[in-house]
């Protein structure tokens, strides 16, 4: 460890809803898209469901319990939009309560809950009219914020909107991998537009009635392109990855405009008619934080498009291979370990945007094979060198302000279903018995050691 991170720096980790919650159907909570899209043979890896997950929602005090053993200041979890309005539209009291009791245990352990709104679980009525392709979605999307800060701006301060809109967007209604499976060119973008506008939507609407310690902000994935080659067809493959990726989300998040050469990009596919008059200014309300999830680079080459006919295309498909990696170690997702990456994002983003506000690492884990004795060295040593690569970006001028580990438990991993566990503690998913992995005990170890510097 060179230097330290300034005073006050948050350590914790981070959960969702979906991913740990199992009990879809308790106390009147409604069908989520990912509830539907799991249901889809061959949608998800061996046929894995939201059920049972790591069955927190009967199990969260024994994990706040966990939680508070490992010495965290800080947790980010999500709440589920269709526990709390199982139709898109009306109140469900039981899932208020069942956050506003989670919340309120936070507290008394001195854990600061870091409240995320929208973790990618769309209540499925909404997706019926539409989801976010559907304007409308954002302004459902405000109305749940605001009913939510109301019901818990007593006892949450950080408010964060949207987790990843870009997976949300782009693999959702562009590739068709995660809910609700659609594979769509205009459509995606559409979603991409919508969620923004939604997450400009809920912060007006929770500002207007906001006290004065709460805090808002929104967390994007963030994956570096990198350029295979010197050549100038790759260099310009790797600014449209970025374009897709980063820039389409963060130019009018931080930017005050839409990024320059989404609109190329894509013509032929969109006519982009999304885009309203004064859509910009509510995209770019000014906020409090940015959440920044990092895992891996992407190295890019220029490549034909899969479909030749851009009238066809899916919003995915846009000239470039990603699959040539380095001859780096790689994770159990088969991701490349690139710490670097991660001081390269948030050096990038405080590079390219003056103003911006101050940043948190929202994300960063792994997933390695199980030994049995739970000894997941690889996993301590992929935290530990992130860590340093976010104090290196906090020692270039990053206003850096906390570390959150993805994550506290195993957890349904999306498309992947429970074959991927990233959790600093195992989960068994047949009796539910949670074992902390030696990585948990390093993360302890580590955060005390870091606040007694
Ligand atoms: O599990 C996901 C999480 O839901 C969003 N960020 C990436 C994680 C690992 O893939």
């Amino acid at each position: 460890m060179t230097s330290s991170f300034p005073l006050g720096f948050r350590w914790g980790v981070a959960t969702s809803a979906f991913q740990i919650e199992g009990a879809t159907t308790a106390d009147g909570r409604g069908p989520s898209i990912w509830d539907t899209f799991a249901a889809v043979p061959g949608a998800v890896a061996g046929g894995d469901t939201g059920e049972p997950a790591a069955d927190h929602y009967h199990r969260w005090r024994a994990d706040l319990a966990l939680l508070g053993d490992l010495g965290v200041d800080s947790y980010r979890f999500s709440v589920s939009w269709p526990r709390i309005q199982p139709d898109g539209r009306h109140a469900e009291r039981r899932g208020l309560d069942f956050y506003r009791r989670l919340v309120e245990a936070l507290r008394e352990k001195n854990i600061e809950p870091f409240l995320t709104l929208y973790h990618w679980d769309l209540p499925q009525a909404l997706e019926d009219a539409g989801g976010w392709r559907s304007r409308d979605t954002a302004s459902r999307f405000a109305e749940y914020a605001a009913l939510v800060h109301e019901e818990l701006g007593d006892v949450v301060d950080h408010w964060t909107t949207l987790n990843e809109p870009y997976p949300c967007a782009i693999a959702g209604y562009g590739e068709g991998r995660h809910a609700p499976g659609a594979r769509e060119g205009h459509g995606a973008l559409a979603a991409a537009h919508h969620l923004l506008l939604g997450h400009g939507l809920a912060v007006r609407a929770m500002r207007a009635q906001a006290s004065p310690q709460h805090r808002f902000g929104i967390v994007l994935n963030q994956s570096p392109a990198v350029p295979v080659s010197d050549s100038a067809a790759d260099a310009a493959a790797a600014a449209r990855q970025d374009t897709l990726l980063r820039r389409q989300f963060t130019d009018p998040l931080f930017g005050g405009r839409y990024a320059p050469g989404l609109a190329a990009m894509f013509a032929g596919v969109s006519d982009f008619s999304f885009r309203h008059d004064g859509d910009l200014e509510t995209i770019g309300v000014p906020l409090d934080y940015l959440g920044v999830n990092y895992y891996y680079r992407l190295h890019v080459a220029d490549a034909p498009h899969r479909e030749p006919d851009p009238a066809l295309r899916t919003v995915a498909d846009i000239g470039v291979d990603t699959t040539r990696l380095p001859e780096v170690p790689r994770t159990g997702m088969g991701w490349p370990v690139e710490p670097e990456g991660l001081t390269e994002a948030l050096v990038g983003l405080h590079n390219r945007y003056p103003g911006l506000p101050p940043m948190y690492v929202t994300e960063n884990g792994c997933v390695y094979a199980d030994r049995s004795d739970f000894a997941d060295y690889e996993r301590i040593s992929f935290l530990s060198e992130h860590i340093e690569a976010a104090r290196t970006a906090a020692a270039a001028g990053v206003d850096l302000r906390g570390y959150f580990c993805w994550s506290l438990l195993d957890n349904f991993e999306w498309a992947h279903g429970y074959k991927h566990r990233f959790g600093l503690i195992h989960v068994d998913y047949t009796t539910q018995a949670r074992t902390p992995r030696a990585s948990y005990r390093w993360y302890r170890d580590h955060i005390a050691a870091e606040r007694a510097r």
